[in-house]
């Protein structure tokens, strides 16, 4: 990867049936900080969401709530954006897949495989999880049951169009063989290796007993089955198969980032090489196997890499509306704010395995590295530097003590080499990872202050230049801190930038530096980061 190659990030499209949770936001959060991390190192960054909107599913909710699907979606995806608005995700394009240009783009794909021979009518009879839009075979149930939904699934038979999916097993698996890093982490890649020694089977791709879908343009009776559907987004929002264009016309009025590069005539060239998935390992299935077929049937390659985390649990339980455990993203950024919630999804979330959400957790989590760790160190930094140097960033000096001097280098070398760090762990998708890398750098810099002490060296006129050396290394640190965090926490890294009276949103590798931060730039008023949360309260 060189810094200016530039990067697709995705998210699934979310149903509509429902509000969203945790787990949704958990994917949206991943795909921002990477989206927020690589602009801010001057990489090219597109950035989808958005939501899915036809099928059995949300055909059921809306019958439910007694009104027509589109109204019902339209509702819906109205809260979708007031979340991501609350949150701040920066997304650049949000796709409905009831948007025509997608609908389009759709029809498009399917003609390509029918006049390639993948498709055929037959039989279809299954057991259909409505739930997960999905059929199952007797032996995914647990008791007659879908493991995940606990719903007993429907059997359907009817007559309808199938796609070739047993023609791709080998190409699937080849594709997979020769591109490791196409499905991460390892042991999903392994879980998808070993599904596929079993084969493809060919799968029913369109419906016939309700019309709330995209109609198969060559027979109108039918409507393409949801994932068949939803999956053609990541191709679609590029302008395929046109790739003239981004179809913003089409989604102009919706809360989107332009991506500030120009990318010419051919979005959907320039980016579909760079693309990431972000999935939950839920829906990994669907992401490889079944997506990878159609794109090949259809003579496009495979999306660079998908990357399938795991799955949040609440307190050791299933998070379901009937436990009424769900957690809701919103209450959770209102009442400890969104850099909270962001702090604990990248920091104890399922990005490797399973996750447990537990409140303890969350509460001890913000305490020790939010209000002790960064708060702290930043605002004694500053109230120090306002009470010692009137504000002012002094000019770099060395200690007279070699321990505190050997301890002042050290921290430089930290700052030095944290943009390496930070972007070497990022690449690897490992959000955890990098912010452990900043959280030694605070750890150290706490340290560093309880050592060097810089309120008695304050004390004692003889020691001036030490107290300067200090001062300095600490503003070095909280400059850094200000760019290192801000993908991760931009609430913080904006609050730390107005204290340091900068502007927001510099470049990484401007503000990644020791020295970066001038001699004599003047500071502002002090403002604790983050409260504590008091056990009474949490
Ligand atoms: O599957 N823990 O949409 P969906 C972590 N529309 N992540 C979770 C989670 C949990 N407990 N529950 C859900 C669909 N997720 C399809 C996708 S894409 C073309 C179509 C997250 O609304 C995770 O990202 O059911 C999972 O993959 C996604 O929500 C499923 O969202």
């Amino acid at each position: 990867m060189t810094v200016h190659e530039p990067i697709y990030i995705t998210t699934p499209l979310y149903y509509v049936n429902d509000e969203l949770h945790l787990g949704h936001a958990t994917t949206t959060i991943y795909a921002d900080t990477l989206a927020r991390f690589w602009r801010a190192c001057g990489r090219p960054v597109l950035f989808l969401t958005g939501s899915d909107e036809h099928g059995q599913k949300i055909h059921k909710a809306a019958t439910a709530a007694g009104t027509d699907p589109k109204s019902f979606a339209d509702r819906i995806v109205g809260k979708f954006f007031e979340l991501w608005d609350a949150l701040d995700i920066t997304y650049d394009v949000f796709i409905r897949t009831t948007d025509d240009f997608h609908k389009h783009a759709v029809q498009q794909l399917f003609t390509r495989l029918n006049s390639n021979g993948l498709v055929y009518t037959g039989k279809y009879e299954a057991l259909y999880c409505v739930d997960c839009e999905t059929n199952s075979t007797e032996k995914d149930l647990v008791e007659g049951r879908c493991p995940i939904h606990k719903s007993v699934p429907q059997k359907v038979q009817e007559e309808n169009w199938f796609f070739r999916l047993s023609a791709f097993t080998d190409r699937v698996r080849e594709h997979i063989e020769k591109h490791p890093a196409s499905i991460v982490p390892e042991a999903r890649r392994n879980e998808i290796l070993g599904k596929l020694k079993e084969g493809l089977l060919d799968s029913s791709v369109s419906r016939t007993t309700f019309t709330w879908g995209v109609p198969l343009p060559w027979d109108s009776r039918h409507v393409l089955w949801v994932w068949s559907d939803a999956l053609v987004n990541y191709i679609s929002a590029l302008g395929w198969p046109g790739g003239k264009a981004l179809p913003t016309d089409a989604i102009a009025g919706r809360r989107r980032h332009q991506h500030t590069r120009a990318v010419g005539e051919t979005p959907f060239a320039y980016w579909w090489p760079h693309s990431v998935h972000l999935v939950g390992k839920d829906i990994l299935w669907h992401h490889t196997a079944v997506w990878w077929s159609m794109l090949l049937g259809a003579g496009i390659s495979p999306p660079r890499q998908v990357f399938a985390h795991g799955w949040w649990t609440v307190e050791g339980d299933k998070m379901s509306k009937t436990l009424g455990n769900v957690i809701r993203p919103l209450d959770v950024a209102t009442r400890y704010g969104r850099d909270a919630l962001r702090y604990h999804v990248l920091r104890e979330g399922p990005a490797r395995g399973d996750a447990d959400w537990r409140q303890a957790l969350f509460v001890a989590r913000y305490n020790a590295d939010l209000a002790n760790g960064l708060g702290n160190l930043v605002n004694r930094s500053l109230n120090m530097l306002g009470k010692y140097c009137d504000g002012k960033v002094p000019a770099e000096a060395a200690f007279a003590d070699p321990a505190l001097e050997t301890l002042r280098l050290a921290l430089g070398a930290r700052v030095d080499r944290l943009l390496g760090a930070l972007s070497a762990k990022v690449s690897e998708l490992d959000l955890d990872g990098a912010l452990e890398e900043i959280w030694l750098l605070v750890r150290d810099a706490n340290a560093f202050v309880n050592t060097s002490a810089p309120f008695k060296l304050a004390k004692d006129p003889a020691r001036k230049q030490d107290l300067q050396a200090a001062m300095h290394a600490l503003c070095q640190v909280v400059h850094a801190l200000c760019h290192a965090v801000a993908p991760f926490l931009p609430d913080a890294g904006t609050r730390i930038a107005a204290q340091l009276q900068l502007a927001p949103g510099q470049p990484l590798p401007e503000g990644l530096r020791w020295g970066a931060l001038p001699a004599g730039h003047q500071t502002g008023k002090p403002e604790p980061l983050f409260a504590r949360i008091e056990e009474a309260n949490a």
